[in-house]
């Protein structure tokens, strides 16, 4: 578009600017105004004063172009064609609300319109943005997406993850700062330094950065044309600051300029600068009295709908936590080719990439000469650098990558090297992945794999080796998934990725070279239940991951003392399915859970729990715990060695649950290698 263009665009434009923000500023106002009846029972960020930002860049859209937004958002909801109706159904909790009063006003999203979605964790929604640019690019149709931010969400780690990243793979994406000098009470000269601008911060990532003045919506609008435009052409990012004001409080329908963290006169100053002002001062437009009308009815007519719709149905609480199961088909025979743990999941994830064109697979190391303990070598180089990529030390921004790339159709496996660094991306995990389909009610779907490795050994230490599989476990809307051989790591990723929920998969280091039976085919298995590795009258022994290993070592050294253990896998942690166990227990009468982890809290402790609900006689000795100390586990192989649980301790246990503890005599050397090793073969460093 040259300049010419523009300047026609901007003269059919600007009646429809002045328009849009007289409708937004009425509509907030009316909810200022009604605000104090008490039937908005959720929080809100009024954009009053601001609507030239949000009106200027969205009239540069298309409706499929994708928005998103964060706690102030009605104002970017409305411009880019949100539901009225809808946004306010929604603001008073009601059923017909956009996302069925799950949400509230700072959740909203209208897929028609392409407002994608807003969430109020500050920052948190930009990566997730920067995933849906990655989808649009890779659908190669010319879609932009554009995400809203603060002054205030510049400041969080997790912005500038996402810049880098948007501009290291050149994303169709306007990061849009509304600079309004505040962050709730806090102004800007108390968070950043003066000397430097906001933009700066966008250009040293290397992102194209424009400047408009954001209380003036024809410039916002001219600068946002061309910004789209080169978005369009494969220019890579734009950074537009729009320097702007909020004229209520931060959070409700007041006016507080009284309360001291800012001036009346600063205030005043502003509202001179009234966006609606300047937009009819410089198009010498002014709206008609027909206009305003329709407008008001509008308005009246949408309230008046939100206020007399039914509120929802209470049991919809529980609806849309997770997206349906998909049905996993017949157990596969097992056959007779020996895979080993690590080349099992490198399979499914090979069968992955190859059935699905919308998958992919990155993760810090995925492509590097050891490709991740061998469970990603080779796929590169036959899927190609935009399907299996290494990624910027970025752990929290790429995992909303993922999820912003899962919302908008495609199917991600994130992979960390370990659990550890995955704990950078707790809130992209917790708040974002675990919740979206939740709170959109349903509109939107997350299917995501990110493949966590867990383990022990050679002096992983405190902050390499934890496997904190109950914390996911107590996040609803997350699947966790452990699996202990390689049949199970082929069918359960492979399901994982099937599966539309975010599901994590935390694999123990030290399965990697377990060998096992494992079919040539492309099979899934259910993501939920527990498993049976071996049939026991006289005690059910349950545990996870390598903990599975080693009951099963157990087992073997208990039939010397007469002792038949039933073993179970735990399996799937999230959703848990204890009916096994239960049953297990109702037939031996005893238990002992081998957790891989601290007892707190823990997932023994919820089996425990489970199993005290559900037996249905009492147990013929007190159920217990095996799992580790209360400290973090040490470096040291002279101080880890009695971190672990050891076979032998298993052992023991089971004796004690009989009374004959004091016939324990350990029968094997396996523990010499249990606490460092799994065996003499693996060496490190690792
Ligand atoms: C991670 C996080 N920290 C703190 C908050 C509380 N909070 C909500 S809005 C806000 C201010 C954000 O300022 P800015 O990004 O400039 O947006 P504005 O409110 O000015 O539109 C804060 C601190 C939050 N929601 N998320
Ligand atoms: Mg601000």
């Amino acid at each position: 578009m040259d300049k010419q263009q523009v300047r026609s665009e901007l003269m059919t434009a600007q009646p429809e600017l002045l328009r849009s923000m007289t409708r937004i500023r009425m509509v907030e106002e009316e909810i200022a105004k009604r605000y104090p009846q008490q039937q908005m029972r959720c929080p809100v960020h009024l954009s009053i004063g601001q609507e030239a930002a949000a009106v200027g860049v969205c009239a540069a859209l298309q409706p499929s172009d994708w928005a998103f937004s964060g706690h102030r958002n009605h104002a970017h909801y409305l411009a880019k064609g949100g539901n009225l109706k809808a946004m306010l159904a929604e603001i008073y909790g009601k059923a017909t609300g956009c996302c069925g009063g799950k949400g509230g006003s700072m959740h909203l999203t209208d897929q028609t319109a392409g407002f994608i979605g807003a969430t109020p964790i500050v920052g948190s929604t930009v990566p997730i943005a920067v995933g849906a640019a990655l989808t649009a690019q890779r659908e190669g149709k010319g879609r932009v997406v554009v995400v809203f931010l603060g002054d205030g969400a510049m400041e969080a780690g997790v912005v500038h993850e996402s810049l880098n990243f948007a501009a290291l793979k050149k994303l169709p994406i306007l990061f849009v700062c509304e600079n309004n000098l505040y962050s709730v009470y806090s102004p800007l000269e108390v968070r950043q330094p003066p000397q430097r601008s906001i933009s700066d911060l966008a250009a040293g990532h290397g992102v194209k950065t424009v400047q408009a003045d954001g209380n003036n919506a024809q410039d916002v609008y001219s600068k946002a044309c061309a910004a789209v435009q080169d978005l369009r052409l494969g220019a890579g990012p734009v950074f537009m600051e729009l320097p702007t004001y909020r004229w209520l409080e931060h959070c409700g329908p007041g006016y507080d300029n009284d309360i001291g963290y800012r001036s009346e006169a600063e205030f005043q100053q502003w509202k001179q600068r009234d966006p609606l002002v300047i937009s009819a001062q410089e198009s010498a437009t002014v709206l008609e009295a027909d206009e305003i009308n329709a407008i008001r009815e509008e308005i009246e007519a949408s309230f008046s709908a939100a206020l007399s719709d039914p509120f929802p149905d209470p049991a919809s609480a529980g609806l849309h936590v997770y997206s349906p199961a998909k049905d996993t088909g017949p157990e596969q025979e097992r056959g007779t080719r020996e895979l080993t743990y690590a080349e099992a999941l490198r399979e499914a994830q090979d069968m992955c990439l190859a059935k699905y064109p919308d998958s992919y697979l990155m993760g810090l190391g995925v492509p590097d000469p050891k490709g991740i303990f061998g469970t990603t070598l080779g796929l590169q180089e036959t899927y190609g650098e935009e399907r299996v990529f290494d990624i910027p030390l970025s752990e929290n921004a790429i995992t909303g990558v993922a999820i912003g790339s899962a919302i908008t159709g495609m199917r991600p496996i994130l992979t960390h090297q370990r659990l550890d660094f995955a704990l950078v991306s707790i809130d992209q995990i917790v708040n974002q992945a675990a919740k979206w389909h939740y709170m959109f009610n349903g509109a939107m779907s997350v299917p995501l794999v990110i493949r966590m490795i867990i383990g022990r050994g050679w002096g992983q230490g405190p902050q390499h080796s934890q496997s904190l599989h109950a914390w996911f476990a107590h996040i609803p809307g997350l699947k966790v998934i452990m699996p202990s051989t390689p049949y199970d790591a082929k069918g359960m990723l492979i399901a994982a990725v099937e599966d539309d929920n975010p599901v994590l998969i935390l694999e123990h280091r030290w399965l990697y070279s377990v060998k096992g039976c494992v079919p040539d085919e492309y099979y899934s298995l259910p993501l939920e239940g527990c498993t049976c590795i071996v049939e026991g009258t006289d005690i059910t022994l349950v545990s996870l991951a390598y903990g599975v290993n080693e009951c099963r070592a157990a087992n073997v050294e208990l039939k010397y003392y007469n002792i038949s253990a039933e073993v179970i896998d735990i399996r799937c942690l999230r959703p848990l399915d204890c009916k096994h166990i239960i049953a297990s227990v109702n037939k031996t009468g005893r238990i002992i859970v081998v957790d891989h982890a601290e007892s707190s809290c823990g997932i023994a402790s919820e089996i425990i729990a489970r199993i005290a609900e559900g037996v249905d006689n009492d147990l013929l000795s007190r159920p217990a715990r095996l799992s580790f100390p209360g400290h973090p586990c040490p470096t040291s192989p002279a101080v880890s060695k009695e971190y672990y649980t050891k076979v032998s301790q298993i052992v023991f246990a089971v004796l004690r649950h009989f009374n004959r503890d004091h016939e324990f005599m350990p029968l094997t050397d396996l523990d010499s290698f249990s606490h460092d090793q799994p065996n003499p073969a693996y060496t490190g460093p690792f």
